[in-house]
């Protein structure tokens, strides 16, 4: 997302509307009323099968190398396709889950940069209320004017952070198998380095999200066994793929490797900076190890993948292994997330 660029946020016009904030799964109408946006029994947790036991590193698996064609055609930032290739690694089978960050920020005390005070310097021009931590929040509206302001359903929400993905009067209780939301590059990088790991260039996780295969650019059909948007954005949603909002991590069927979720519930940060496309003048090395792109803590935008549950056909169809998108370096928000990524011998 680059809902803040050149030093300020949102465009100056959202504000802090603490009465109308909402998380992926309810919401708060006019009048305060709370709104379930998912309909009957909610489902909050999936079960992960086949994690197999005795495996080198639980809850990974093993991507083999290859090269392929990095990118897509439909939109201008995938292209053109570059001939990239990977070495074999290990990848998360889900993106990280609200219980797996809680027991970094249990073990390490750590404090993700939503929580944290805003620098105005870094922002000048910045609205008071946007000067206070929080993060980006989707919000359902219940109409709009076409679909070229962002605005109309992107709020900053003072207060969201990863506790609290939706607000201050949101929580995470009982969501623990949900993927983490409104984390930025620094958190993911500080919570993969707790762990021994790292966090996938593009190319590797676009390679895993193509199941180590090398397909041509690949169909643009909305996929059915992932958790995206079904409906007129943002406006209508029918949750014909069984969810609204957020999904719990591992809902839908697996990829040919065993990865869940590559493809929607949460957008996922990779290691590498922002470039406006995959021309030569903007390549990023192929050798991800040796990439000078793979700065800590730096300002900017960083790539992320996968598309979430908020892509739909009628609006960003990027609910495909080659689509991109820049995020900025130090803004959360609530369709965002990651896994981690390990560089170490195959099975
Ligand atoms: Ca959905
Ligand atoms: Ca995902």
């Amino acid at each position: 997302m680059t809902l803040r660029h050149s030093g300020r946020r949102i465009a100056g016009v959202l504000t802090a509307a603490l009465a109308i904030a909402a998380a992926a799964w309810w919401a708060w109408d006019a009048s305060g009323r709370k709104v379930a946006l998912q309909a009957g029994a909610e489902t909050l947790r999936c079960d992960v099968a086949g994690d197999s036991t005795g495996t080198r590193h639980p809850g990974m698996v093993w991507v083999p190398g290859g090269s392929f064609d990095l990118g897509d055609t439909l939109y201008p930032e995938e292209q053109p396709l570059r001939k990239t290739t990977v070495k074999g690694f290990w990848m998360d089978r889900t993106e990280v889950t609200n219980d797996a960050f809680a027991e970094f920020v249990q073990t390490t005390g750590y404090l993700t940069v939503a929580q944290r005070p805003v620098d105005p310097r870094l922002h000048p021009g910045l609205p008071s209320d946007m000067q206070q931590p929080g993060a980006v929040v989707f919000v359902m509206p219940n109409a709009i004017q076409g679909q070229g302001n962002l605005t109309q359903w992107w709020r900053y929400i003072p207060g969201a952070n990863w506790r609290h993905p939706g607000g201050p009067l949101t929580s995470i209780a009982g969501r623990g198998s949900f993927p983490v939301v409104t984390v930025t590059i620094e958190d993911a990088l500080a919570y993969a380095k707790w762990k021994g790991r790292s966090l996938p260039s593009e190319a590797q996780w676009e390679w895993a999200a193509r199941a180590a295969q090398d397909l041509s650019a690949g169909t643009n059909d909305q996929p059915k066994a992932a958790n995206t948007w079904q409906g007129l954005f943002p406006v209508a949603n029918s949750g014909e793929d069984g969810f609204v909002g957020l999904a719990p991590v591992g809902c839908y069927t697996a990829n040919a490797l065993g990865l869940f979720d590559l493809i929607g519930n949460v957008w996922e940060l990779t290691a590498d900076r922002w470039m406006p496309s995959h021309a030569a003048a903007d390549s990023i090395p192929s050798d991800p190890a040796s990439s000078v792109l793979r700065q800590s803590g730096a300002a900017g935008q960083y790539v992320i993948k996968g598309g979430s549950f908020l892509c739909a056909p009628s609006y960003c169809m990027r609910y495909r292994a080659g689509s991109r998108q820049p995020q900025d370096a130090d803004l959360g928000a609530s369709h965002l997330g990651f896994r981690t990524v390990l560089e170490a011998n195959g099975p």
